[in-house]
């Protein structure tokens, strides 16, 4: 296709960004980061000053979701733009099939120069990258492997920045400077274990972080996978390997679980990064010991350890976003350089009592986003449309002004980053998790959120029922309103929104409604 063809199928800013240079794109993608933990989408327990930046020189949407809490899934729906039935990525584990088309390998093919460093995680090696470097797996936080086409090698130091050194040396010497670039940065951070980094362990110590409205929620309100899980805080979060302690020599004795491993991420550690790590701990470890908690005060001593040191991670990253835009700021690569930060999925920071993600319920499902692209995105742009991880691939192509293929299920957003409000915008989001007897036990459901109102579908032989959340009533979505009558029209309405949902997207998988 020439490029006469290129501009004609592009809007006016992509015209006019061809007409200059075309622009790189920065995408940087953490593991686990909810809206709820950055200031710029109004946390309560923490400030990222540098993914604010984001927002206050571009656009933050606020109302961004994935199509499956989940990070293989979510993944894989960003390289594709499509939902996890369509790119045959559905659930962690599987393998994803890098000979299908892809955002990077158009990229490649439009002229662009891609690399992709960090947090990979979809089982097969990366196709469509002129350049990668991934952990294996999910990854270590202290002197982790770093995997490339040459074998595997450990590097040392912390996950965090060596990602962000990666970076910039490609950035530095590793690209061809006469191409646009494709750098996908990706953050192992914050992902459980929630190890921070030697920079970040002596944050919030003396704090005490606000607690979440439903740290003691008893499940009442909704159907019983949400009581069923194993996701609490309380009864399913490990005290040596989540929470940081020492078991003593007869605690050693009776390990269960991934307290089994505990030491493992430490043996991994030099003296010098062990030494910073237990002087961290220990004082609060003796402190906790003596204090013999008990009942809620021992959730609350849970809570603080686990949301201290997610947020420490969370610092981290963000400080690592800082660095990138100093770079791209003094070597006069900020113009042109969009700067997209985004995570796999949200996450449970005390919310009902929770860690983890998997539920179609709001914390989990949503996903921060934030764009910034001096030369043609306004300043301090707040979107409140509707936007999906699948419109991920769609955005960056037309970005690029390469075409978007018609079997991409997304819709680029370059629309709304100009500041329009496209009347045919989408009106609601499809959701389905497959992942059921996983890790965590979140039963598989699939629904659609439109409007104020939430439906969800849960499909399984022992949890079988809808919940439907009116989410301007309820933010918390405490109240399953799908048995009450005053919500006959509603329920009605978004059963057969979703049924048609399911079949625009072609989604055969999972139970049918039943009726
Ligand atoms: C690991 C974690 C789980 C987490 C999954 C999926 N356990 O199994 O807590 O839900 O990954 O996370 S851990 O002990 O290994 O940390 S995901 O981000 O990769 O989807
Ligand atoms: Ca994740």
């Amino acid at each position: 296709m020439g490029l006469g063809v290129l501009l004609l199928a592009g809007s006016a800013a992509t015209q006019q960004a061809l007409a200059g240079s075309r622009p790189n794109i920065i995408f940087i993608f953490s593991d686990d980061h909810a809206p709820h933990a950055i200031s710029a989408y109004g946390s309560k327990i923490n400030s990222t000053p540098n993914i604010d930046r984001l927002a206050a020189e571009g656009a933050i949407f606020r109302a961004s979701y994935c199509g499956n809490s989940i990070c293989g899934p979510s993944r894989a729906t960003v390289l594709t733009g499509k939902l996890s039935h369509a790119n045959g990525f559905m659930r962690n584990g599987n393998r994803f099939d890098g000979e299908q088309q892809t955002f990077p390998k158009l990229l490649q093919k439009a002229g662009y120069e891609t690399a992709m460093i960090g947090k990979w995680h979809l089982g097969t090696e990366p196709t469509g990258f002129d350049y990668w470097r991934i952990l294996p797996g999910q990854g270590s936080y202290y002197n982790p492997d770093f995997i490339d086409a040459e074998g595997r090698k450990r590097l040392p130091g912390y996950v965090t920045e060596i990602t962000t050194e990666l970076a910039l040396d490609w950035l530095r010497e590793g690209r061809d400077p006469n191409k646009p670039f494709l750098l996908m940065c990706q953050q192992k951070a914050p992902h459980r274990s929630w190890m921070p980094g030697p920079r970040e362990l002596g944050l919030y110590r003396d704090e005490d972080i606000p607690e979440p409205a439903s740290l003691f929620d008893d499940y009442l309100g909704r159907g019983p996978a949400a009581a069923q899980q194993e996701m609490e805080i309380d009864r399913h979060m490990f005290m040596f390997y989540d929470l940081k302690l020492e078991p003593t020599p007869e605690e050693s004795q009776n390990l269960t679980g991934p307290d089994r491993s505990w030491e493992n991420p430490l043996k991994r550690m030099n003296p010098q990064q062990r030494a910073a790590w237990d002087i961290a701990f220990l004082e609060e470890n003796q402190a906790f010991r003596k204090a013999g908690l008990a009942g809620e005060d021992l959730i609350r001593w849970k809570f603080q350890r686990y949301i201290k040191n997610y947020l420490r991670c969370v610092a981290g990253v963000d400080r690592s976003v800082g660095q990138i835009l100093d770079y791209l700021a003094t070597n006069g690569l900020e113009e042109n350089t969009i700067v997209i930060y985004s995570s796999d999925q949200g996450f449970y920071l005390g919310d009902h009592g929770w860690y983890d993600k998997r539920w179609m319920y709001e914390e989990s499902f949503a996903m921060p986003l934030l764009v910034r692209w001096p030369k043609q995105i306004q300043s301090a742009l707040e979107i409140s449309q509707l936007v999906q991880n699948i419109d991920y691939a769609p955005t960056f192509l037309e970005l690029a002004g390469a075409p978007v293929p018609a079997d991409m299920q997304g819709r680029s957003l370059l629309a709304l980053l100009e500041g329009k409000q496209p009347a045919d915008w989408r009106d609601a989001l499809y959701y389905h998790y497959y992942e059921s007897r996983a890790t965590h036990r979140v039963a598989a459901h699939y629904g659609i959120r439109k409007g104020q109102y939430k439906l969800i579908y849960f499909y399984e032989e022992e949890h079988d029922y809808f919940e439907l959340f009116d989410l301007e009533e309820d933010p918390g979505e405490m109240h399953n309103l799908y048995a009450e009558s005053a919500y006959e029209e509603i329920r009605v309405e978004l059963r057969a929104r979703l049924k048609q949902l399911r079949a625009s997207y072609a989604d055969t998988t999972g139970k049918p409604m039943p009726g």
